[in-house]
């Protein structure tokens, strides 16, 4: 298990949330259950990151995009603007892709949403968000079965140029090229967060080497609404190396263990080096903004699944939102 203190710094004020700015769902006392439960049943033991440094982050990222997350916070205050950063204009339909200098413009061009605000320390947060998940990823490499990165903020709705979904730097991402890297041929990743992983699908959808899995609430009803339909199954190189498993409202174990199955086999067709599982656990029946489900003892049910495809398991945590439960 793989955990940095500093992901406290990424604790924002404000989430844009049906209409009124409310105490994020994705806040630091996710975390803390995490840890104590972790503790309490003695899973493993945990470390602290290394720092890999900005290079693997740029292999994902487009740089100014990374650039625009360092500074984001402080050229919102130097305008005297009262609140958080948050995003409330984008280059929409037919509108010109020419990146904004003021910041207003420059949140829109770098965002996919606008319940994510920018705050204090938000940036240095997620860099060791990163580092968690490459530090697990170099266990793996290193001939570890197993291991888990305690990440926070997530990752999966980040794509290489754009934040939103509570996620800024994509980690399961930056850990499957860092992998790949590493000497690994293939990698497959499986994202079983309530929401679609748009942000890993869009990374690697021209990719054959990477395949990417995703089971999620129907994008018709539920976020991120633009991607994750099940006919998105790749381009060029990377055609058919893209599966989504999208499922309606009130979606219930024995059928999200169907569409995890599905996934399973193509998983085990593909005969990756490894495996990154994006853990998102807003499946959870309670979850505050979700709709499947899922009870607390099926998550053992998922893991002796996962666990069958007998392949070095990179768990990346990702979403869930039923605080007091998460553990
Ligand atoms: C990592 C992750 O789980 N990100 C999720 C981001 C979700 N952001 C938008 C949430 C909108 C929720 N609408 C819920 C209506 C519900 N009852
Ligand atoms: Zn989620």
């Amino acid at each position: 298990i793989i955990y940095s203190e500093k992901h406290k710094l990424r604790d924002s004020e404000t989430e844009l949330y049906g209409g009124e700015l409310v105490y994020p769902h994705e806040r630091p006392s996710r975390l803390d259950f995490i840890l104590r439960r972790i503790d309490e049943v003695g899973l493993g033991s945990v470390s602290s990151p290394f720092d890999f440094g900005m290079d693997p982050i740029i292999k994902i990222h487009d740089g100014e995009f990374v650039n625009f997350l360092k500074v984001a916070w402080v050229e919102w205050q130097n305008e005297g603007f009262k609140g958080e950063a948050i995003a409330s204009n984008w280059p929409a339909k037919r509108m010109s892709t020419k990146r904004p200098s003021f910041i207003e413009g420059k949140l829109g061009y770098y965002s996919l949403a606008s319940e994510t605000s920018i705050s204090e320390g938000t940036w240095e947060a997620s860099y060791a968000s990163a580092q968690v998940a490459l530090t697990a990823a170099e266990r793996i490499g290193n001939g570890e079965r197993s291991c888990f990165a305690l990440c926070r903020p997530p990752g999966h709705h980040a794509t290489m140029d754009m934040y939103g979904g509570y996620c800024f730097l994509n980690n399961a991402a930056i850990s499957a090229q860092y992998l790949r890297d590493k000497g690994a041929g293939k990698v497959a990743i499986l994202d079983v967060d309530f929401h679609h992983g748009n942000g890993t699908q869009d990374i690697f959808y021209k990719r054959n080497d990477i395949l990417f899995v995703s089971l999620h609430g129907d994008p018709m009803e539920a976020f991120p609404y633009y991607l994750g339909h099940a006919d998105e199954t790749g381009s060029e190189a990377g055609e058919g190396y893209n599966v989504n498993l999208p499922m309606p409202p009130k979606t219930t174990f024995s059928m999200w263990r169907k569409s995890l199955q599905t996934g399973l086999e193509k998983i085990v067709e593909f005969r990756p080096d490894a495996l990154i599982v994006s853990l998102g656990v807003d499946t959870f029946e309670n979850d505050p903004i979700s709709f499947f489900k899922l009870k607390s003892h099926d998550f053992f049910s998922i893991g002796s699944d996962i666990s069958q495809v007998r392949l070095p398991t990179l768990f990346v945590m990702e979403g869930g939102y039923d605080i007091a439960e998460i553990g």
